[in-house]
């Protein structure tokens, strides 16, 4: 999906303008992958534009660049308000929001640890991820031949720049098969989570999540989508999957700030339930939708509003 460029973008502390925010053909991070950034998202609210759980992504911001020891030179709250900054200046009203921590130009080279850290934070409307017929009809999944990495590989809980190469693999493999995304399963053969997204099972009423040992982000839709899964009266789990878990479920969703909430319709080509989205599905969807909107009270600490 092509970007829309806006007027301007937050880097190292200042707003520069869009056509300004470049780096060095020489930058660390575009070597190495040595970056962490997040996902993020505001909606239109009756009270204006609203940041969906801002504080949490900018929370999983350092713990990301904790894991790599990276320092990052804001503090938290600094990276709040510069987030919120974007979106006014920009005048945007719903719109995607990414904050990347990289390495900078100057040092090269494996060992990371003399590299300068620079911050950014870019918006720009962003529409659906998966397309609004998958919003609606779901989407048909293949699980990849490329496995989730090991944890001791490249640990899957640090949103790293570097990590999302073998999202790329992954979900090359499923487009050129002919499927709209992959899952990925974990080294233990477990289901992980698809290439940018958290994935959810139900089966007998029951709704299940894989855990972050299975190579999971611990996705913050994921942990709102069980909150309100749980409100809703329905038991919401975390437990390992099996692949054949997958191909004998009554419904099967998809959760991330990009994405939303996607129903899925097939996996590997077994139709899932009716191969219409189901009603835990809807039930769900229409909450979450209703919650980073500000329509539902219950929820309204999680948004942030801009102005
Ligand atoms: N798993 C992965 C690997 C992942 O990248 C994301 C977010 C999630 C799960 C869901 O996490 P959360 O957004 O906190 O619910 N993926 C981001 C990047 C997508 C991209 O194309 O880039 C996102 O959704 O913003």
């Amino acid at each position: 999906m092509p970007i829309q460029a806006v007027d301007k973008i937050w880097m190292d502390g200042s707003l520069v303008d869009w056509n300004e925010a470049k780096v060095h053909v020489l930058t660390h991070a575009l070597h190495y992958g040595s970056g962490v950034f997040e996902g993020v998202r505001a909606y239109k609210t009756s009270a204006g534009p609203a940041v969906f759980r801002l504080v949490d992504h900018i929370d999983r911001l350092f713990n990301s660049a904790k894991i790599y020891l990276i320092d990052i030179p804001y503090s938290r709250d600094q990276l709040v308000e510069a987030t919120k900054d974007v979106v006014r200046v920009n005048a945007l009203d719903s719109c995607y929001i990414r904050p990347i921590v990289y390495l900078g130009y100057g040092e090269m080279g494996l060992n990371p640890l003399p590299c300068s850290v620079s911050v950014a934070i870019a918006a720009w409307p962003w529409g659906t991820y998966l397309g609004e017929e998958g919003l609606e009809k779901g989407v048909s999944v293949k699980i990849s031949s490329f496995q989730r990495h090991d944890p001791n590989s490249v640990p899957p809980a640090s949103k790293a720049t570097g990590m999302y190469i073998n999202s790329s693999l992954a979900k090359v493999e499923a487009l050129k098969a002919g499927y709209d995304e992959a899952i990925l399963l974990s080294p233990q053969g477990y289901v992980s989570e698809c290439t940018g997204e958290n994935v959810f099972v139900v089966r007998g009423g029951k709704i299940v999540t894989p855990p972050a040992s299975s190579g999971a982000l611990e996705g913050i839709t994921k942990d709102s989508v069980m909150t309100i899964a749980r409100d809703q009266g329905y038991e919401a789990i975390e437990a390992n999957v099996l692949r054949s878990d997958l191909y004998l479920a009554d419904e099967i969703f998809l959760t991330g700030t990009a994405a939303e909430v996607v129903p899925i319709s097939s996996v590997d080509d077994r139709i899932v339930g009716s191969g219409k989205p189901g009603p835990i599905t809807r039930a769900i969807q229409a909450a979450y939708f209703g919650a980073v909107r500000g329509e539902l009270d219950q929820y309204k600490d999680w948004l942030d509003y801009v102005n």
